[in-house]
């Protein structure tokens, strides 16, 4: 377990996709199955979650700001500390999938992002029909989209828990050591901050 105030090496987590396409109930999933600390945010979702990597333990900060318009556009600044990019996608939704498809292109030409390994959650397997995770990865062209990055497609889905701690496990794994050690943010300060940023 995980203890509130500890000074573990921490990796910073973006989650992103397109509203509704499940971040949420994925990140509440987590935090029902093994998150430590909630901090309760005004305007976005953070959590966060005790790992171990390469034998140590490491604390995971997953920062859920989709569908934050206004404050998005101050993102960039906090992109240089992010240590991966997990991707949402709506795997029953085939109407929006080129707009999915287009943020997630947006998200990797940040400059702030290069490197970052990028795990996509092909999210809502349980609904029938939903586009499998080859489908995804074939129908984003993944591997051109990622040339110079790590990737994966995590087939879940947050309503049930399919594949949703396999997912966590993933991302852990696609971390770099290098990209673990510096951040330590404090929540609330990093929060405050680009709240008042968003007001500029
Ligand atoms: P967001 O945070 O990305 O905007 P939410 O998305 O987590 O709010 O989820 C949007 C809707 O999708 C919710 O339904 C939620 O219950 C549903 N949902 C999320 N994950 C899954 C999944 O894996 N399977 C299914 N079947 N539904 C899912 P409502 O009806 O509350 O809007």
């Amino acid at each position: 377990m995980g203890q509130k105030g500890s000074k573990l090496p921490e990796a910073r987590v973006l989650l992103l996709g397109l509203d509704n396409a499940g971040k949420t109930t994925l990140l509440y999933k987590l935090k029902h199955n093994i998150c430590v600390k909630t901090s309760p945010t005004v305007g976005f979702n953070v959590e966060t979650m005790d790992a171990r990597k390469n034998n140590k333990n490491i604390t995971v900060t997953m920062w859920d700001v989709g569908g934050q318009g206004a404050m998005r556009q101050h993102w960039n600044s906090y992109h240089q500390d992010t240590a991966a990019i997990v991707f949402v996608v709506d795997s029953s939704d085939r109407r929006r999938f080129k707009e999915a498809k287009r943020e997630i292109e947006k998200t990797l030409s940040s400059d702030q992002l290069r490197g970052r390994p990028l795990i996509v959650l092909a999210n809502k397997q349980d609904i029938d029909d939903s586009m499998t995770a080859s489908e995804i990865k074939s129908n984003l062209t993944i591997s051109k989209l990622c040339p110079d990055r790590d990737w994966f497609v995590q087939p879940c889905s947050g309503s049930t828990g399919f594949g949703v701690e396999e997912a966590f496990t993933r991302v852990v794994s696609m971390i770099k050591p290098s990209h673990v050690t510096g951040v330590k943010s404090n929540i609330k300060e990093t929060v405050k901050s680009i709240r008042s940023g968003s007001r500029l």
